[in-house]
């Protein structure tokens, strides 16, 4: 048995999440978890023609660095991409985020979200695990709301990195009670890209606007500033990163900048990522949020995140009961307890 529960959080477990914003736990996640969400990534990945949420990173830097290619990003649609080529063009400052490598290998750096709409394997894992709890233990929250699950694959040989970037202002959230917890699910080390971190960033007091991955450059409609170019002068930052296998989870502070390198390995590098929000967090329609896709709005500014949306997932409404049969049973209505519907705005 290799599963963690919040018993076996320790003190400094705790000590480290709040001095560094990050926490690296070893074998969190059973095999049998690993592999629900393996499934999962590899129907999203097979579903990439014709997804209107899951995009090819790799292929889409190529179309906006090139000026003579056109933006064909098929039937994705969360990004506009044909503004974000603009606004990255007339950036000066803007430059490919590439990874030498000799190889010549075509890359591939896979992105998708909320498979836990559609794949019960992967809502098993972000209701029923034990993630939940950590993370409530993590954020010292009474409650936690699962806010969405994110794929992010590279294939071996994929020079594009991660753009260094903040999680806070992708999101329509307002409040630092959250965390992102990041799943690898395969062997991860700095040469097949594993997650960089940087230590304590969480509490510079500062929110940077999203960037698009491929480019530190912020969307155009974002109202906060660029995060610092960590890229050109790493040495002045306290970069950490954990080398991990498939069951361990890199936990990190939603205000904690982190990046990746590309792959340069001859292994995949797939990993998925979850976010939870406390009971302090509470929706914000933030100007240049990324939009999420099938959600039913209805929330407003100053709600907490009480929505069909966004199912609380700690404490187990039903102790002994497994979320994710409920879901299926009752539906997604099921996931907002009673008591709890009416009190968005309290
Ligand atoms: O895996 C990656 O390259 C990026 C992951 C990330 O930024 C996240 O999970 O927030």
């Amino acid at each position: 048995m290799t599963c963690k529960s919040s018993e076996q959080i320790t003190p400094a477990d705790r000590e480290v999440f709040e001095r560094d914003g990050v926490v690296c736990l070893r074998g969190v996640l059973s095999g049998k978890e690993v592999r629900h969400l393996r499934n999962a990534v590899a129907r999203q990945m097979a579903g990439l023609r014709n997804s209107t949420t899951g995009y090819d990173f790799e292929e889409l830097a190529k179309q906006v660095w090139d000026p003579d290619r056109p933006i064909d990003m098929g039937a994705a649609e969360r990004f506009d991409m044909k503004a974000l080529k603009e606004v990255v063009r007339s950036d000066e400052t803007a430059r490919p985020l590439l990874e030498e490598d000799p190889s010549d290998e075509e890359g591939l750096f896979f992105y998708d979200v909320a498979a836990w709409k559609s794949d019960r394997g992967v809502r098993e894992v972000a209701f029923d695990s034990g993630l939940p709890e950590i993370a409530s233990e993590l954020l010292d929250a009474r409650y936690l709301n699962f806010w969405e699950d994110t794929t992010f694959v590279k294939a071996p040989h994929t020079r594009q990195k991660t753009a260094f970037h903040q999680d806070l202002a992708y999101f329509q959230i307002e409040g630092g009670q959250c965390v992102v917890v990041w799943i690898p699910l395969d062997p991860a080390t700095h040469e097949s890209g594993v997650m960089q971190y940087v230590r304590g960033s969480h509490r510079w007091g500062e929110t940077y606007a999203p960037n698009p991955f491929i480019s530190q450059t912020p969307f155009r409609s974002s109202a906060e500033q660029k995060c610092p170019d960590i890229e050109s002068n790493p040495e002045q930052y306290d970069i950490v990163s954990f080398d991990v296998q498939p069951g361990d989870v890199i936990i990190h502070h939603v205000m904690t900048i982190h990046g990746a390198g590309g792959n340069r390995s001859d292994q995949w590098r797939r990993a998925v990522s979850f976010r939870y929000c406390g009971d302090e967090v509470r929706y914000l329609d933030r100007k240049g949020a990324i939009p999420q896709v099938g959600v039913a709005r209805d929330l407003e500014d100053g709600d907490r995140l009480f929505s069909a949306d966004y199912p609380v997932v700690w404490p187990k409404p039903w102790p002994g009961l497994s979320l994710a049969d409920a879901y299926d049973v009752l539906g997604p209505g099921a996931m907002v307890p009673e008591g709890h519907r009416s009190a968005n705005a309290v």
